[in-house]
């Protein structure tokens, strides 16, 4: 059951599609206070509290302060409040079980047990706001009425469940083709080839810079004719540049954000000097989406976008105002004690990602101006909006990949998200396990981190490592940062073993596939904590580094350097199944409880649940190659049987009955 609780005047986030009747009186679990703008609750000392999708450290949020604030944030410590999103979904499981949503588009804080051990406390920055409280037996039947509330999550085609490569730094198409060489080469199955800023000519979004990349549209076939789909990247900011279309439209309709004056207001991004696009404007929202065509008709069928929570550089009166300082010292002493080198310092240091930036630029809803800061978290989820609002206008029959950086729930609906800048560190690895529970309870199922680790130096154990978790992520794509070591998986010693690993993607295929559609047509978790389906065992409780996926499977990485297995607890009998690089599936019986469990390097090792089977492709070399019905079984218990979904991959037409059937043990 959900109820919901309005305060104050509250802005149309859209974050719900339909809304329901607000309830008069006290909102239920939560202490209300008006003046503080907050909402408390006393946490019991076994309570968990689960969700805000986005975020740094665990499953179980308690312990540290939340802040959604969607930043462009690179360095993923345990010290950071923010990362790219606004998922303000909890759910406290313990004696009193509810959910809670927050419906918000400003800077909202969760204090949970950080300032004190046993209070939850969230703080808004006005107080206009709709709060949901969510009541059902279960915590899964909590998140399930939470998502009906907010809609069914994006589906992404077939082809995007492949494997991705990505490398900021593949500049021209001649490094497209090597990237695809080296993979048919050598036999590891490849799907898609990212591209990053460097496609675009000087950082001009919807433009291809034609030195690199001298007939696009004619490499994009090439590329297709061998089941390549090459995916561009969109910023958020557009150039300004006298001439470049999408600038002198813009300019022409008024749709980009105006500062104080009015006038379009000026930032900093890739390509100096840009212009925002009022995301938050009807008008300018569909107009932005539209511009995505060109790079349809060039054949283009999915795209990431960037930058848009929105990252600024620098705003062009904070840096005007910085020089003439720096200028006036120059003319004066140059002889600088703590506090003038520091101010001197952070006149520059300031410059990006400046929160007083948000403050001084605006958006115009339903003809009303309405400064930055109040709906900051609205941004990135409207830019992705715009496009998937326009493939929806554009392609119809078709399913066009979107994901985005930014997020704030509402944007489940149009696209999924990757988990942004992590770093090459095995600490990320396991937090991409957690994020994945964490997001699928916000309605984010098309999503995965940066496979190897998108910042600093990486290492063949940790790439390989992390595949063994990737290999089961919906979006699966190895990204790294410019200047960092090459992480291409072809660079490394153990080709063989990488090539199990991700051709051991494409048998799992039909499977995770079919999970993903049934997640998102079901509003059910693809990826969920062993808690939710035994709340009755304590262990359970504190288990963050294994995952339900599916009815059928449990899957636990092995997380650390060096190690050469892991200890797995089972909270019930279960089959342990190892596939070995010689392409053996090893079988073992394990009974409940804790059991060590040796994974070497190229092994991957999962379980499966008793009365259940996992079907399995042959597998192939894209996405294209896989037979998605002649499938192989392996059960746990006679009379295991599993409800497979498949349709054409492409179209809009989920709902058809004719895409299910049940599988059964000893039958094909
Ligand atoms: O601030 O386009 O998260 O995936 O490679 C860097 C360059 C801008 C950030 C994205 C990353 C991408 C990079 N972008």
């Amino acid at each position: 059951m959900v109820k919901r609780y309005s305060f104050g005047e509250v802005f149309q986030t859209d974050s719900i599609p339909v809304i329901p009747e607000a309830q008069s009186g006290a909102v239920p679990y939560m202490e209300v206070n008006e003046s503080e703008m907050s909402l408390t609750y006393t946490m019991d000392p076994e309570d968990i509290v689960y969700g805000l999708g986005e975020n740094v450290r665990g499953i179980n949020k308690r312990g540290w302060i939340y802040e959604s604030k969607c930043s462009d944030e690179s360095k993923h410590l345990e010290d950071r409040r923010s990362l790219y999103a606004a998922h303000n979904f909890i759910v406290v499981d313990g004696r009193e079980k509810f959910g809670l949503f927050i419906d918000y588009p400003g800077i909202l804080t969760f204090d949970v047990g950080y300032t004190e051990l046993s209070t939850l406390k969230i703080t808004a920055s006005d107080w206009n706001l709709d709060v949901y409280v969510i009541e059902e037996d279960t915590v899964t039947d909590i998140i399930r009425s939470f998502r009906r509330l907010i809609g069914r999550s994006y589906i992404a085609p077939l082809w995007a469940f492949g494997n991705g490569q990505s490398r900021w730094g593949y500049i021209n198409a001649e490094d497209v083709r090597e990237v695809v060489r080296k993979h048919r080469e050598n036999g590891i199955p490849l799907d898609m080839v990212y591209l990053d800023i460097d496609y675009m000519e000087r950082f001009k979004d919807f433009t291809v810079n034609k030195e690199r990349f001298p007939d696009f549209a004619d490499f994009v076939k090439e590329m297709k004719d061998q089941h390549i789909r090459l995916v561009p990247i969109i910023d958020a900011a557009v150039k300004e540049e006298k001439g470049y279309s999408v600038y002198d439209e813009g300019i022409e309709k008024g749709y980009f954000c105006t500062n104080e004056a009015g006038k379009p207001f000026v930032g900093a991004v890739w390509p100096g000097r840009s212009l925002f696009t009022d995301m938050l404007n009807k008008e300018a929202r569909d107009w932005f989406g539209d511009q995505y065509k060109v790079l349809l008709d060039q054949g283009i069928e999915g795209f990431w976008n960037d930058m848009n929570e929105p990252s600024i550089f620098y705003a062009e009166d904070r840096l005007a105002d910085a020089l003439k300082e720096i200028a006036e010292m120059q003319d004066g002493e140059q002889n600088l004690d703590l506090d003038a080198f520091t101010h001197f310092k952070n006149l520059v240091l300031d410059l990006s990602a400046n929160p007083e930036d948000y403050k001084k630029f605006y958006h115009t809803v339903n003809g009303k101006k309405i400064r930055h800061d109040q709906v900051h978290n609205l941004y990135g989820y409207n830019m992705t909006r715009a496009a998937g609002e326009a493939f929806e206008r554009l392609e119809p029959d078709k399913r066009i990949l979107i994901f985005s950086r930014a997020s704030c729930i509402g944007m489940h609906r149009y696209g999924g998200i990757w988990q942004g800048d992590n770093k090459s560190y095995w600490a990320h690895l396991l937090m991409n396990l957690k994020m994945l529970a964490s997001l699928n309870m916000c309605g984010f199922l098309y999503t995965g981190a940066d496979l190897g680790g998108f910042g600093s130096d990486t290492t063949e154990d940790l790439v390989m490592r992390w595949y063994a978790l990737g290999i089961f992520s919906p979006l699966m794509r190895n990204h790294s940062e410019m200047g960092t070591r090459r992480q291409e998986v072809y660079r490394f010693t153990d080709l063989e073993g990488f090539k199990h690993m991700i051709g051991l993607r494409y048998k799992l295929l039909p499977y995770l596939y079919s999970e993903y559609m049934k997640a998102a047509l079901r509003s059910d978790l693809m990826f969920r904590p062993l808690a939710f389906d035994h709340p009755d065992d304590k262990r359970c409780r504190t288990i963050e580094d294994q995952l339900y996926l599916g009815r059928e499977l449990m899957i636990a990485p092995v997380y650390e350097q060096n190690a050469r297995g892991r200890y797995v607890y089972l909270p019930e009998r279960m089959k342990m199944l190892r596939f070995t690089r010689d392409g053996r599936i090893e079988e073992t019986i394990l009974e409940k409880g804790d059991h060590y469990v040796e994974v070497p390097l190229s092994d991957v090792v999962f379980f499966l649940r008793e009365g259940h089977l996992l079907p399995l492709s042959k597998g192939g070399q894209c996405v294209d190659d896989v037979d998605f019905e002649d499938l192989a079984v392996i059960s746990f218990g006679e009379n295991a049987e599993y409800e497979y979904y498949h349709d054409d991959g492409f179209t809009r037409d989920y709902e058809n009955p004719a895409n299910f059937r049940v599988i059964r043990a000893g039958q094909k």
